[in-house]
């Protein structure tokens, strides 16, 4: 079964949004087959976020990503990849179409509550690094 990586981010966290996430993917046939909570650190998000790292955004993207906990889940199912990043939405919340985990609990383009990996190739790489 295909499976890829979701990061609740500490927006999503702080507001509670936890189960209500997870349930959403639970409600499309996606199962939860392994998750932690944690806080990154510079080097895990450095690793996690290579394509991003010498972006004029990402030293503010890194200090949100370590602000507080993070939920780190391995989601599986049937087109996992694009199913998840369906659910989660338009990066920027407020192109979210309705009835994506990004519309209803992101913030704004920085901290937009989810991360899903883009293709089978990153989910790979990325479930490598949070599931060592
Ligand atoms: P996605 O998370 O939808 O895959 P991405 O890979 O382009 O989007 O960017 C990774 C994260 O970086 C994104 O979730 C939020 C942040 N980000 C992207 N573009 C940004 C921008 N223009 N300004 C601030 N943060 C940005
Ligand atoms: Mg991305």
């Amino acid at each position: 079964m295909e499976k890829t990586l979701v990061l609740i981010k500490p927006d999503a966290v702080k507001k509670n949004a936890i189960g209500n996430i997870i349930a959403m993917y639970e409600k499309n046939d996606l199962v939860v087959e392994d998750m932690y909570i944690t806080v990154a650190d510079k080097a895990i998000l450095d690793e996690h976020y290579a394509e991003h790292v010498e972006k004029g955004f990402y030293p503010e993207l890194a200090e949100f990503m370590s602000s507080g906990r993070i939920v780190v889940l391995k989601v599986a199912g049937e087109g996992a990849v694009a199913k998840v990043r369906a659910i989660n939405g338009a990066t920027n919340p407020a192109e979210a179409e309705e009835g994506t985990i990004r519309k209803a609990f992101g913030t704004d383009i920085g901290e937009n509550a989810v991360h899903g990996s883009a293709d089978a190739a990153d989910a790979e790489r990325e479930l490598k690094i949070w599931f060592k």
